[in-house]
């Protein structure tokens, strides 16, 4: 009953891809309740950064319990719902970014430009991965979304992020700091992920000659980065939290 209830499937031991699935599902909703049981015990200032930190573990939870369950029935790669789920979360990383520099004088025009471009670098991503078959073209649908990623990297590192880190107290600079190596270091698996995986290779470059070996390893880097990005993400908001930073 409880097996049918919770959707448990046996995992072949040899199938990696199904096993990051259910370690992701797992860790997402592990991170999930531990911010959202924390968000009562931390300061005012800093309540609704940790929710969010909740929220997007929580939405990534609920997809890898899906994706899980979908590749072990299908034996695809969940494209559809990988993107579903970083259409919501990625913004969501951009909320944060916005929070912690408000009180540096951040405007909701950066919160918009954050957005706008992690929406292209996402809509781009998703249309060079849907399209199957046309592997002349997914190097372009990669190559606009990948600036689209180079400006968000701009923003945090040199652009307006990057200024109000100037004028914002030790903690939170130093949260950006981190946080822009995530964006920097941590967000560049996923295009390692796209020409893994991506029909007919980057640039006629193939890593993995075999199409379903080159899916699966597509499915584990993504696994992989998301487990890092979303998790580490949540982590440092949670560490800024707990400074002794007061008045941020
Ligand atoms: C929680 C999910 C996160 C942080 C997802 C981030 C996704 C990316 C940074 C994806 C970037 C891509 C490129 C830069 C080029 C190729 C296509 C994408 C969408 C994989």
């Amino acid at each position: 009953m409880l097996q049918i209830f919770l959707d448990i499937k046996a995992i072949d031991p040899h199938n990696y891809v199904a096993f990051t699935f259910f370690i992701g599902t797992m860790a997402m909703m592990g991170a999930a309740v531990f911010f959202f049981m924390e968000v009562g015990g931390t300061s005012p200032q800093w309540r609704t950064s940790v929710l969010v930190s909740g929220l997007i573990t929580f939405i990534a939870a609920v997809h890898y319990y899906y994706m899980r369950g979908y590749n072990l029935d299908t034996g695809d790669s969940p494209t559809f719902f990988r993107y579903v789920d970083w259409i919501l979360t990625v913004p969501l990383m951009c909320v944060e970014f916005y929070l912690i520099t408000k009180k540096a004088g951040a405007k909701i025009g950066l919160l918009w430009k954050l957005i706008f471009a992690s929406v292209v670098m996402l809509v781009t991503g998703y249309i060079g991965e849907a399209i199957k078959g046309t592997e002349t073209i997914s190097w372009v649908w990669g190559a606009i979304s990948g600036a689209a990623y180079f400006y968000i990297v701009y923003l945090v590192w040199m652009g307006d992020v990057a200024q109000l880190a100037k004028s914002s107290s030790a903690s939170v600079a130093k949260a950006i700091n981190t946080l822009g190596w995530f964006v920097l270091v941590g967000w560049a698996i996923y295009p390692l992920g796209y020409i893994l995986g991506t029909e007919g290779g980057l640039f006629g470059f193939k890593l993995v000659q075999d199409r379903a070996a080159a899916v699966a390893a597509m499915d584990i880097v993504y696994n992989i980065g998301d487990a890092i990005n979303k998790i580490g993400f949540g982590l440092v908001i949670y560490a800024l939290s707990r400074s002794n930073d007061n008045n941020a």
